[in-house]
């Protein structure tokens, strides 16, 4: 408790409508303890820092000029929100944070009236805030009313597309909307492309700033005091860039750049919006990301994610690895591969360092590509260079890629071309709970015709595919690999590719085949050494592929053995069901084979430890063997003890 910061104000606060009666420099003392309570909270459970200390003034004059939960207040991705988790009600579990039964490191509806739309996934607010403005004005009801509707979206999650097709549509819809860009020129790394360039053009005191300074434009949402000259709003309008922006020319007024920092210029600012806005409105506000806290603010990610730290010296708590990463394994593989092959080229979506890419980009930065939040333009892009003869790797984590599934059926699978995804963060992913699991990509992959989807088993594995996929030309291939580090194999030294659709046999053994797909061959072995032990020899073979199918294997498989289980980090629909297919096409099943297949269940799982996720999912050793103990029929593991 003693390392707790004061904050004798904030105690006062349960909810945003306690901080209606504070005076505006109230507000000021109140966001100095919401900082200091959000560094402390994240000190112990780990997550987004950085993100949330830049919007802290943000946040307070939010919910101090709008009205929560009538008024909607969305997150762009959300990472930022815990200060505003912690004005909304849940300071009593803030230190829960991303905890196995805690509070969400993200906004979520099921938690919280105040979280009116769920976000993680980047880009999205303004078509949420969009379609809760037209329910409004269409007499639509929800908890809390409808008040309101207000995007806060950071200058990286501008990058993606959606926002885009949503102030598009915003500026021709015409309602009352409010975006406010938290523009801190930082997204996880630093920020890239044109639209960037430009935000930093707005307020760079450059030529083209001042000439649209001078233009006309929304003069209108000028506060009124502006023009009655107070010394304040006059400051504040020297500052001002008015009219003739792009946000203009998509239909928005446009207010900025003003100081995100600065509560006077906040309040004012957005009580005069909220008193005389008609139309969609952009608040262009520049922040610092780790606004507040040294440590972060001198870090290289500025605290964009951090594990629980000292509050003092900003000493991050890491455990000791005993193995490389399956990223780092994966990127220093394609390094080595593209020092000999000149047409290899990566791309990544806004996630250089997440994907291991910035080795890459060291090395060979013209054949590197990062193209922001922009997975739908990411595997598109890397279509094109395909089409190009050239060799591209296109790194997108599991949960990422699902925005780009019309870009993979239709510009990639259709035409057949030659794209290599390499899916980092496959599987289950911990603390960043079901936004960020990656369960569906085998299901979503796997039913294209002529893809090829592997999912490495280990490190080892992992190189094999790097080098398998680097040397396939014929069409669109896949590999998967989960978040963390390797299992500690030895990793091989010039690996040769594996050969398409075929199988490894793991160990032999008789009655009962586990085929698996993935890491989760480790909690196989694991099942299969504790049934040996009770004298049940599993079959052990590591699938590869789960597609094309090792069929001559599986259904050797089958007519061998009583029973077949297939395992798998991945939903309903992927590779358990194509071995299901297969064995009906064949008609194993009208002779008698016992067949089962684990997957994750038919549930999203809340986040936790990686490990107590997979005891939801019921994927860990002990559930195997449960597994292949009721399929023989002998009895399961407690009764035979008990
Ligand atoms: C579709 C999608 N791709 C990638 C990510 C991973 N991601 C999380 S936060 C972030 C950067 C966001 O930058 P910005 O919007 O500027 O917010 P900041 O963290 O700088 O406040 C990225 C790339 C994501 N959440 N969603």
């Amino acid at each position: 408790m003693s390392n707790r910061p004061s904050t004798p104000l904030l105690d006062k606060v349960q909810s945003p409508a306690d901080m209606k009666s504070l005076s505006d420099a109230q507000l000021v003392q109140l966001a100095g303890e919401l900082r200091a309570e959000t560094i402390s909270a994240v000190s112990e459970t780990g997550g987004h820092l950085g993100a949330g200390l830049g919007v802290v003034e943000l946040t307070v004059a939010l919910h101090a000029v709008f009205d929560a939960p009538k008024d909607k207040i969305i997150w762009d991705v959300s990472h930022q929100s815990y200060p505003h988790k912690i004005l909304t009600g849940r300071r009593d579990r803030i230190r829960t944070l991303r905890q196995e039964g805690g509070l969400s490191g993200f906004t979520k509806r099921s938690e919280s009236p105040y979280d009116p739309f769920g976000t993680a996934h980047s880009s999205t607010s303004i078509s949420a805030a969009l379609g809760f403005a037209a329910a409004r004005d269409l007499g639509g009801h929800c908890e809390g009313g409808l008040g309101d509707a207000i995007a806060v979206i950071g200058d990286g999650a501008l990058s993606g597309g959606m926002a885009f097709e949503a102030m598009n549509n915003a500026g021709h819809l015409k309602k009352r909307l409010f975006v406010i860009l938290n523009d801190n020129e930082m997204s996880i790394a630093e920020p890239v492309g044109a639209m960037s360039s430009y935000l930093s053009r707005l307020y760079a005191g450059e030529p083209f700033q001042e000439l649209k300074a001078a233009a006309k434009g929304a003069v209108s949402l000028l506060p009124e005091p502006f023009r009655e000259g107070a010394k304040r709003a006059k400051d504040m309008l020297k500052h001002m860039t008015v009219g003739g922006t792009l946000f203009e020319e998509l239909g928005f007024s446009y207010v900025g750049p003003i100081d995100g920092h600065d509560m006077d210029q906040l309040l004012a600012v957005l009580r005069t919006v909220k008193a005389r806005a008609h139309g969609p409105v952009l608040i262009h506000a520049i922040t610092k990301k780790g606004k507040g806290y040294a440590p972060a603010e001198r870090a290289q990610d500025k605290g964009h994610a951090t594990a629980r730290f000292d509050v003092v010296t900003g000493k991050q708590a890491k455990a000791p690895s005993n193995a490389p990463s399956y990223t780092s394994v994966f990127a220093d593989t394609l390094v080595g591969l593209a020092a000999k092959d000149p047409k290899i080229c990566a791309v990544t979506a806004a996630m250089p360092d997440g994907t291991g890419l910035n080795r890459f980009m060291e090395r060979y930065a013209s054949r590197c590509f990062d193209v922001g939040i922009a997975e739908q333009h990411a595997v598109t892009f890397s279509a094109g260079l395909a089409a190009g003869g050239m060799r591209p790797f296109c790194a997108i984590y599991s949960t990422f890629l699902q925005r780009g599934y019309d870009q993979v059926v239709h510009d990639v699978a259709i035409q057949r071309l030659p794209v290599r995804f390499a899916i980092d963060r496959a599987g289950l992913v911990g603390a960043d709970g079901a936004t960020h699991a990656g369960s569906f990509d085998v299901a979503f992959l796997a039913n294209l015709p002529d893809f090829v989807v592997m999912a490495a088993a280990d490190e080892a594995e992992l190189v094999r595919m790097v080098v398998t996929a680097a040397e396939y030309d014929a069409g669109p291939i896949a590999f998967r690999f989960p978040r963390g580090e390797g299992v500690g194999v030895e990793i091989p030294v010039g690996a040769k590719p594996l050969e398409i659709g075929k199988a490894r046999m793991i160990r032999q053994g008789k009655g009962v085949a586990l085929l698996s797909l993935g890491t989760r061959l480790q909690e196989v072995t694991l099942a299969a050494e504790a049934l040996a032990a009770r004298g049940i020899s599993p079959t052990v073979v590591d699938a590869r592929f789960a597609k094309p199918l090792d069929e001559e294997m599986i259904l050797g498989l089958a007519r061998d053995h009583e029973a077949l289980i297939t395992i798998e980090e991945g939903a309903i629909g992927g590779f358990g069901s194509h071995v299901a297919q297969l064995l009906a096409e064949h008609g194993i099943f009208d002779s008698g084979l016992k067949y089962r297949s684990m997957v994750l269940p038919d549930i999203f799982i809340d986040q936790a430890s990686p490990k107590a996720m997979y005891d939801v999912a019921g994927l860990n050793a002990k559930d195997i063997e449960a597994k292949v103990l009721s399929v023989l029929g002998v009895a399961s593991i407690g009764t035979q003890r008990a």
